[in-house]
């Protein structure tokens, strides 16, 4: 048998993209292509498991049972989303204790929105509404990614996070319709997770330096600019049936374009806050180490069970 040329296999790879059918893990794909699925995944995995920490922080002082019910399925879904995300990167060939060490180390980014605290029991409301919505602008096109196993991933994930997004629209809803105390409550949190919110869906255009060869791939379907724009279109009419403001004093109704016009979030914040210097950064890092050294037992017994099955399958096996 002769071995297939690769010019051959990165035509197959680019007709497969042209025909937009998915790459899948034992197909061949440039090295280039699967760093920037395994940065890209990873980032997200991180995410989904950091972004635990903040609405966790309100699991022991939710107002009812019925919402600390609520809120503890909502971050046990955030961990299940981790999950599938790391499983898709191992389908790549690297494992999720790579990427955690990775994560602990510092050495791979999560997303910059969950560098902020949570200070009032508002924000499991804002942060449901405002950053699920985002995350469901920014992962509904991921769905129809190039790489099988992330897009299969993301369909699941994207049902679960509607249901997030209404849980906190709905909490928000009730606040409102409560007492004055509580409609400040809730304006207030608006008004600090408004911009990092925007910032969620990465760097303007001009300067993401990865998404004109992610496009060219199909790993990402839209622009980071796009995006934003569809999350403020979505988001305004939704604020204002709220009866909250939004803290943009640019934000109107574009006639010409069919779209809003809104304020720049401050970019020089975000670059801290990617670079580990955010309000939270070493905090949540710290937890998510302390949590990986508490759990260390843990993996050592499945690992000692899983070997214990094997060798008593083994000498089953034998006896036979
Ligand atoms: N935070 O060239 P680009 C969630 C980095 S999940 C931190 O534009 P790209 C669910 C970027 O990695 C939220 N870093 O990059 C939930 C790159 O760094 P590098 C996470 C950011 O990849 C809800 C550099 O800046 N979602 O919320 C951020 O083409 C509630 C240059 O940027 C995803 O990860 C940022 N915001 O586009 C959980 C979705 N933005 O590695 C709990 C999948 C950019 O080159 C509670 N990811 N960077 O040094 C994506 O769609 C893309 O990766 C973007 C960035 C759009 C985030």
């Amino acid at each position: 048998m002769t071995a297939t040329a690769e010019p051959e296999l990165a035509e197959h790879f680019e007709a497969t993209l042209r025909r937009n059918d998915r790459i899948e893990p034992r197909d061949w794909m440039p090295e280039a292509y699967r760093a920037t699925l395994v940065r890209q995944i990873a980032q997200h995995a991180h995410s989904e498991v950091i972004g635990m920490q903040p609405e966790g922080n309100w699991v022991t002082r939710a107002p009812s049972l019925r919402r600390k019910a609520v809120l503890l399925a909502k971050v046990q879904d955030e961990a299940g989303h981790g999950l599938y995300l790391y499983s898709a990167c191992e389908t790549l060939g690297t494992s999720r204790r790579e990427l955690t060490e990775k994560l602990i180390s510092g050495r791979q980014k999560y997303s910059s929105i969950f560098n902020y605290p949570t200070l009032s029991y508002a924000d499991v409301g804002t942060i449901g509404w405002l950053v699920d919505g985002a995350a469901i602008c920014n992962q509904v096109p991921l769905c129809r990614t190039s790489f099988g196993p992330y897009g299969r991933a993301m369909i699941r994930i994207c049902k679960e996070e509607s249901f997030h997004q209404r849980q906190g629209y709905e909490l928000l809803m009730t606040m409102m319709r409560g007492t004055d105390e509580q409609r400040a409550m809730v304006q207030e949190s608006v008004d600090r997770f408004w911009w990092p919110a925007l910032m969620m869906f990465g760097p303007p255009d001009a300067d993401s330096p990865n998404t004109e060869r992610s496009m060219a791939w199909g790993i990402k379907r839209n622009t980071n600019d796009e995006l934003r724009q569809k999350f403020v279109d979505m988001t305004v009419p939704q604020a204002r049936a709220l009866g909250v403001t939004l803290p943009d004093p640019e934000l109107r109704w574009d006639e010409q374009r069919q779209a809003h016009h809104f304020g720049q979030p401050d970019w020089a914040e975000f670059k801290q806050v990617v670079s580990g210097n955010g309000p939270c950064n070493a905090q949540r890092v710290a937890h998510r180490k302390r949590a990986h050294d508490e759990g260390a037992w843990v993996r050592e017994a499945a690992t000692a069970f899983a070997a214990k099955q094997a060798a008593a399958a083994e000498e089953t096996g034998d006896r036979r």
